[in-house]
């Protein structure tokens, strides 16, 4: 079985981080192994919230990892809480980056053309340095421009994408995926442009609503579906498809915006898509 390990907040409530990746990584077959980065009451769009950061944790915890010899097929970040960490993030990578393993990056920190609240506008930088690191990234849009520096579009064609992705490259990772693409007003995707120059997108319909903590549950199942022998776009396929059926299960209830997606009741699902999806590998 193959054993990742995830460096991102635990939000004790709200589903996101390490709360959806858990349990999504185990249900796909993989061991997930985590590096708590900061402990907060519920994510940053709560209006009160907690937040205990763990920065000064990852060096001992490292420390003592490697003197156990513990290693791992996959890194995955995803929110982290200030510039420092992002640091302490990178010093993890040249640790325990092999070379043969996997390390993907969502630099979750920003939607609608917006930073996170909790961030101020000097922590894009120390993340591009994070991503620069990386085999694979999943921006989405947002992101992608506070990382390039490419102003955000709502409306645009598939040369605004490819330039985003290509100035992605350029910040060093060998993969850049975008997220949350839109050609079409009823359609929504994905696309990566590879430092061979391979592209590919992927579309689903676009749900009316919209949730938070779909990027954690995104990000968590293409990692699922890369460690379960998948090739990058077939995992990304599996991604969209899930998150739309989670975001479909979840449309009924009211408190869901705050609280995620209910992709719980939907776990048998996926389970079931990760055995069809392996037969044709
Ligand atoms: O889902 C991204 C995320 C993760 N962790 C925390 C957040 C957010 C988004 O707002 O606040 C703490």
């Amino acid at each position: 079985m193959k054993r990742i390990i995830t460096l991102q907040d635990i939000s004790c409530v709200g589903r996101c981080s390490i709360t959806v990746a858990l349990p999504i990584l185990s249900a796909m077959g993989v061991e997930c192994g985590i590096l708590p980065t900061a402990v907060l009451s519920t994510h940053t769009m709560f209006k009160t919230f907690t937040c205990k950061d763990l920065t000064d944790q990852i060096e001992p915890i490292s420390d003592a990892w490697e003197k156990e010899g513990i290693t791992f097929d996959g890194i995955y970040t995803g929110y982290l809480a200030s510039g420092d960490q992002c640091h302490q993030v990178c010093q993890f990578f040249d640790r325990f980056g092999t070379g043969d393993n996997l390390i993907l990056v969502d630099p979750a920190m920003a939607d609608n053309g917006k930073l996170y609240a909790a961030f101020d506008n000097a922590f894009p930088s120390e993340m591009a340095k994070v991503c620069a690191k990386a085999d694979i990234i999943l921006p989405n849009i947002t992101e992608a421009c506070l990382l390039t520096g490419i102003p955000y579009r709502t409306e645009y064609g598939p040369d605004y994408i490819r330039s985003l992705m290509e100035k992605l490259l350029e910040l060093g990772c060998k993969t850049a995926v975008l997220t949350g693409v839109s050609y079409q007003p009823g359609q929504l995707g994905v696309a990566y442009l590879d430092r061979s120059g391979k592209e590919f997108s992927y579309f689903t319909r676009r749900c009316p609503q919209s949730f938070h903590g779909t990027g954690d549950l995104y990000s968590s199942t293409v990692l699922g579906g890369l460690m379960r022998g998948m090739d990058l776009g077939d995992a990304l396929a599996l991604a969209a498809d899930f998150v739309v059926i989670c975001i479909e299960a979840t449309a009924a209830s009211k408190s869901a915006r705050w609280y995620g997606v209910e992709f719980e009741s939907q776990i048998p699902r996926l389970c079931e898509m990760v055995e069809e999806r392996l037969k044709n590998v």
